[in-house]
């Protein structure tokens, strides 16, 4: 473990653990403690506890972390450390174990000579689970000696109560194994599901394993077996941690340069430590990804501002001292530096403060200068190393390139932009067909390919709310084209002029004309395709649209069914199945091919009208993991996607970023 002597945690026992409430107050409102109680609520008492054993195996007593998922719908973790404290707490009267798991609050002790990060989104762990629990049993494997409690929920009267424990913790065997395990079955009182999401946990513990290096990170699913009576699981353990990560989310990617920079940082008086990895890609695109004491911090936040500084401050300096560009070069900028980066910054700290629309943006002010700091030195070290010239040079290049580029860039983007102002008119005529109503917060754009399917959307819509850009043609595919190709192509031109927003880094959603943005293809492989352009084209350069919710799939049906005057529609082939098991008598079936075989009513009953269509909403559950499927389906790398296209035969169930796709 990289862990220094220094600052590791001092032994403690019971009477160390502050307890500061009950955990009553858990119940009354779960989503306080766990953000929700939908499937992200219930997948977070997992992590409650992981989090506890990261924080065993940060410290350098564990190296693994074994999940089983059990058929009775519980979860158990395990990890191989010291073991929970078992003595008795003097003043409390109770064992370290039923302090951690009956008391909020009740874990390190809260001063900062404890090596603790803690992970959890509201740090307060084991008991929050125990709280919404039906049940919770821990074994504590010390001295040689396995030490048993369980915890469960009990009706006091009207009242329920829950975490109450039934007995003292007390010995039940021995052992020659060290650790801690905990088994929680979820309470289905307090969640709206209380099935375990395996690959939700999976991608999570991936992640996981690569933010801490060298630990064997296990899933089983005991739920159900294969054909040959084997359990569903996976195992993750990243020996290069960081520096794997960066090579994974560049797999599918060409690389300009296979060398990985990498750098950490560490304050032991603060308790901060910082590591960061970074690979440069032939694409345009600038990726970073960031977290905070494991949390991926999506929106970003102070992090990322510092290390963009301490970078752009340790590149433009090098260029300076090497005299690399001349006279006549436009100066450079950040972004130019960060041309086709990926980088993964990983910083652990004490109370991080949480901002932003989904409490994922670092907002602690003055990690902006520890990290512009403690980066800057480091790397301006690592640039001057003869060693390191290659990429210093390469890095050089790519921002003086890139300076260039974006001054060409500037200039056609200024007159694209000039053009798409004076599009009014020709669009009006053309593609766009505008709504009347002038209350954006309702307002929906249709997004259709065709001019047949975009002739009955514009005619069977409701003028007041309903706009219509009819493609002519498939959108570019964004993620292999440069910037100025993109800039040029007009189908992304109307896009962009349509929604008001600009793009890319001038992109400002305040300017977006409307709520929904709905994307309506045909069921079939052409459909797949320009679904997966658009969607590539605002994941690349309109981030916001998506994770702000305002990007949709339409669905329209793929068979009509007539009988006796009555219509009805299916949207899927089990659908199909089912309705036609109800149908006796003669009846008229039609399959639809495409939207275009729809007429205009038709197509308002079953996709247009809000009140009886079935919209799809594109959601980003995991960024890495939606980067990766963005680069792996539209990127360059063809040979990897037909074996994933191969492995994911059924295509029309595979959605273009990847992502677990909700209503
Ligand atoms: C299966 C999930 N694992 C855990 O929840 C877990 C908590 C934990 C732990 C310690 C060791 N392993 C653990 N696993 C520990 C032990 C000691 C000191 N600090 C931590 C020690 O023996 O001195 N603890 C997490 C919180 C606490 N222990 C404490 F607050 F009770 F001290």
């Amino acid at each position: 473990m990289a862990k220094d002597t220094k600052t590791t945690a001092a032994h403690y026992n019971a009477d160390d653990i502050q307890a500061l409430e009950g955990i009553d107050a858990v119940r009354a409102r779960p989503g306080m403690y766990i953000g929700s109680t939908g499937p992200k609520g219930l997948h977070q008492l997992i992590w409650e506890i992981v989090d506890n054993s990261v924080d065993e195996a940060l410290n350098g007593y564990a190296d693994s972390i074994s999940m089983v998922i059990y058929p009775d719908g519980s979860f158990s973790v395990e990890d191989n450390g010291r073991g929970m404290p078992v003595d008795i707490n003097a003043k409390h009267k109770k064992s370290g174990v039923e302090m951690i798991f009956t008391m909020l609050h009740a874990g390190g002790k809260f001063n900062n000579d404890q090596y603790k990060f803690s992970g959890g989104l509201h740090g307060v762990g084991a008991s929050t689970v125990n709280a919404l629990s039906v049940w919770l049993e821990v074994e504590v494997y010390r001295g040689g000696k396995i030490y048993f409690q369980r915890f469960r929920r009990v009706n006091q009267g009207k009242t329920v109560k829950s975490g109450i424990p039934e007995e003292p913790i007390k010995q039940v065997g021995v052992t020659k194994k060290r650790g801690s395990k905990v088994t929680f079955l979820p309470d289905p009182d307090v969640f709206e599901t209380t099935e375990f999401d395996y690959k939700v946990i999976k991608q999570h513990i991936k992640e996981l394993s690569y933010l801490t290096k060298g630990v064997r990170f296990s899933l089983e699913d005991r739920r159900s077996t294969d054909e040959e009576g084997n359990y569903r699981s996976c195992e993750y353990c990243a020996r290069g941690g960081l520096v794997d990560f960066v090579k994974n989310l560049n797999e599918n990617k060409t690389r300009q340069l296979e060398k990985v920079i990498y750098i950490e940082a560490e304050d032991p008086v603060l308790n901060r430590q910082l590591q960061v990895a970074i690979q440069y890609t032939e694409t345009f695109v600038e990726n970073i990804f960031s977290f905070v004491n494991n949390i991926s911090t999506t929106e970003g936040g102070t992090h990322e501002t510092g290390f963009k500084l301490a970078f752009t401050r340790a590149m433009s300096e090098y260029i300076k001292r090497n005299k690399l560009t001349k006279d006549k070069d436009p100066a450079l900028i950040g972004d130019d530096y960060r041309e086709g980066m990926t980088a993964v910054i990983n910083l652990k700290m004490q109370e991080p403060q949480f901002e932003g629309q989904t409490k994922t943006k670092l907002g602690n002010p003055d990690i902006k200068s520890w990290v512009e700091n403690v980066l800057y030195e480091k790397l301006s070290a690592y640039f001057a190393e003869n060693k390191n010239k290659d990429i210093a040079t390469l890095i050089a290049k790519i921002g003086i390139n890139a300076s260039k580029v974006r001054t060409e860039e500037k200039r056609v983007k200024d007159a694209m932009r000039s053009s798409r102002n004076n599009m009014t008119g020709q669009l009006a005529i053309g593609k766009l067909s505008s709504c009347s109503g002038k209350n954006y917060s309702q307002n929906e754009l249709f997004i259709v390919e065709g001019d047949s399917a975009g002739g009955s959307a514009k005619k069977g819509r409701n003028r007041t709310f309903q706009a219509v850009l009819a493609l002519r043609g498939k959108p570019l595919n964004t993620e292999k084209a440069s910037k100025v190709d993109i800039l040029k192509n007009a189908e992304i031109n109307t896009i962009i002029y349509a929604l008001g927003t600009d793009f890319d880094k001038d992109f400002n959603i305040k300017n977006l004309k409307y709520d929904k943005i709905i994307i309506l293809a045909d069921a079939d492989h052409d459909g797949e395709h320009i679904r997966c352009l658009l969607l590539t084209f605002f994941y690349r350069f309109m981030r916001p649209l998506i994770t702000e919710g305002h990007v949709y799939l339409g669905m329209p049906p793929l068979y009509r069914i007539t009988q006796k005057g009555e219509t009805r529609y299916a949207y899927n082939d089990a659908e199909l199945e089912t309705m036609l098991k109800t149908v006796k008598g003669s009846y008229n079936l039609q399959r639809y091919k495409g939207l275009g075989e729809m007429n205009y009513d038709q197509l308002w009953d079953t996709t247009l009208n809000p009140k009886t269509r079935c919209l799809t909403r594109v959601t980003i559950d995991d960024a890495a993991e939606a980067d990766e499927m963005v680069s792996l389906l539209m990127g360059d790398n063809a040979e990897k996607r037909k074996e994933f296209i191969n492995e994911n035969a059924n295509f029309n169930k595979v959605d273009a970023l990847g992502n677990k796709i909700g209503v």
